[in-house]
């Protein structure tokens, strides 16, 4: 058997109930083959690849917190620590129900692949808690943000473990962790947490950076197609941060976005969802917790359609999913190839795409851009978030801006780069994973077996 595929049974045998994460080391170690083939005996007696899958630690701990009423509720809390060769660990906290083990551990390794491609030194980690912040009031927030850090403190620190926001957490959630880390550990450390405010520590760009980033990384892929964003209709998912951060830089470079989703159905606004009024509108509805993009509709006078994705149903040239995890399914790719209206799909949010609808979209010569390039904005401008606070400086926000621009045109660079090396010309999936894989694998040569 292939080291491949026995590593791939090995994890199966171990972590197989985990589908979130056995869907991701499936895609990843597939892509590896040829990188993995050239020195497949070495790497099989130093257990590189059983490493490589294994995190390097895991905590697991109860959130116990009272609500206004009195009543005391415990979640559970996570952080995993995928890998560290390149740098200490980062990634986000997600705090929504659907977090698992199994996705705790896709998203953390997934992360390590793309805090690796900003060509930053930063390792990969994620946390979080099955904790459902729909509904709660500020004081229930704050007491739960406090109570997660009072374990989490432990794990984390400037040079050792840096968490950020994701689903659910967002700057005011940090601040509130933030400010209890700070009591605990009785220093102003302010580098052990990014995407903080700015008048703590927050780097300005932050709350613009992923969705930005991602528009830069169209900008070179359309370089390539001979295309530009002006004069390009797009459709995207979700209305949260990263879904409004695209639509305001893909409207400033001519583009149109026509149409937004949320857990209630899908918008379309043939006009365009162009103007500052209807571009803040995203954060507005966001910031209701409502959790209906049904209100854009009716605000704006749009057609609204109750329970439905946009996928096929909508007519745009590029497909860009924001939102969440497997939004994109084999059924709505199906439909996407039966109605012909776009052959571009820009993977934003972590894994929007299932497995299926991938292989599905590849078999039918789609172009799709894997998310752990296309979203790697946003932890690029955290770590110089670190770095600034390290400093002690700020940099203004046109110097991140330029900055993450090229971040995003090297991440474009070397995904086609290492495609084409490994003989897989125009695959960014296989791509993005073997110009991650080389460069930590490297690192974990160079540190020994451990
Ligand atoms: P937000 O919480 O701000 O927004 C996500 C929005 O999408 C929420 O309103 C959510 O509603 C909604 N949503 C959830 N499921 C669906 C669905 N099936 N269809 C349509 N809408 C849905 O999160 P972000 O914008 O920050 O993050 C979006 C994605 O981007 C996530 O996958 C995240 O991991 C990824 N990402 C974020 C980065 C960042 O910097 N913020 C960086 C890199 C990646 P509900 O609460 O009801 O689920
Ligand atoms: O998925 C992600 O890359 C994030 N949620 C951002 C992580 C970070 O450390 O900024």
């Amino acid at each position: 058997m292939s080291y491949v595929d026995d590593v791939l049974a090995k994890v199966e045998q171990k972590d197989g109930n985990e589908k979130e994460f056995m869907q991701t080391v499936r895609e990843v170690l597939e892509s590896l083959r040829p990188l993995i083939e050239k020195n497949e005996e070495h790497y099989r007696k130093v257990a590189l690849l059983e490493r490589l899958t294994e995190p390097e630690k895991i905590a697991t701990f109860r959130v116990p917190w009272v609500d206004d009423n009195g009543q005391a509720h415990v979640n559970r809390g996570w952080r995993v620590q995928f890998n560290s060769a390149i740098g200490p660990y980062k990634g986000g906290i997600r705090f929504h129900p659907t977090v698992t083990l199994s996705v705790m551990k896709f998203l953390a390794f997934e992360q390590m692949f793309k805090n690796c491609l900003t060509g930053l030194p930063i390792g990969g980690g994620k946390g979080g808690s099955d904790f459902n912040p729909k509904g709660k009031s500020e004081g229930e927030m704050m007491r739960f943000c406090q109570s997660f850090m009072t374990e989490l403190y432990r794990y984390i620190g400037p040079d050792l473990d840096c968490p950020a926001g994701d689903l659910g957490c967002g700057t005011k959630e940090i601040g509130y962790m933030f400010g209890q880390y700070k009591r605990i550990v009785g220093e102003y450390k302010n580098g052990a947490l990014s995407g903080k405010a700015v008048p703590y520590g927050g780097s300005l760009g932050r709350d613009t950076a992923t969705g930005y980033g991602a528009t830069y990384f169209v900008q070179e892929l359309f370089h390539d197609l001979g295309k530009t964003i002006e004069g390009t209709t797009f459709c995207l998912s979700g209305f949260g941060n990263v879904c409004w951060g695209a639509t305001k830089k893909i409207t400033e470079l001519g583009g149109k976005v026509i149409a937004i989703s949320g857990p209630d159905g899908y918008v379309y606004d043939p006009e365009g969802i162009n103007t500052p009024e209807k571009i803040d509108y995203l954060v507005e509805m966001r910031m209701s917790l409502r959790d209906r993009v049904q209100d854009y509709a009716d605000k704006f006078g749009v057609e609204f359609h109750a329970g439905e994705k946009p996928w096929g149903r909508v007519n745009a040239d590029v497909y860009m999913p924001c939102a969440t995890q497997n939004d994109i399914r084999i059924d709505d790719a199906q439909r996407i190839a039966e109605e012909g209206h776009s052959k571009i799909i820009i993977e934003v949010a972590n894994m929007p795409t299932t497995q299926e609808a991938v292989d599905f979209f590849v078999e039918n010569g789609f172009i799709v851009a894997p998310s752990k390039a296309v979203n790697a904005g946003g932890v690029a401008c955290s770590e110089f978030e670190m770095s600034q606070n390290a400093m002690k400086l700020s940099w203004t926000a046109e110097e991140v801006d330029q900055k993450l621009h090229v971040v995003m045109k090297n991440i474009y660079r070397n995904v086609k780069a290492a495609a084409e090396k490994y003989g897989c010309p125009g695959d960014m999936i296989a791509g993005a994973n073997l110009a991650a894989a080389e460069k930590i694998i490297e690192a974990m040569e160079g540190q020994g077996i451990c």
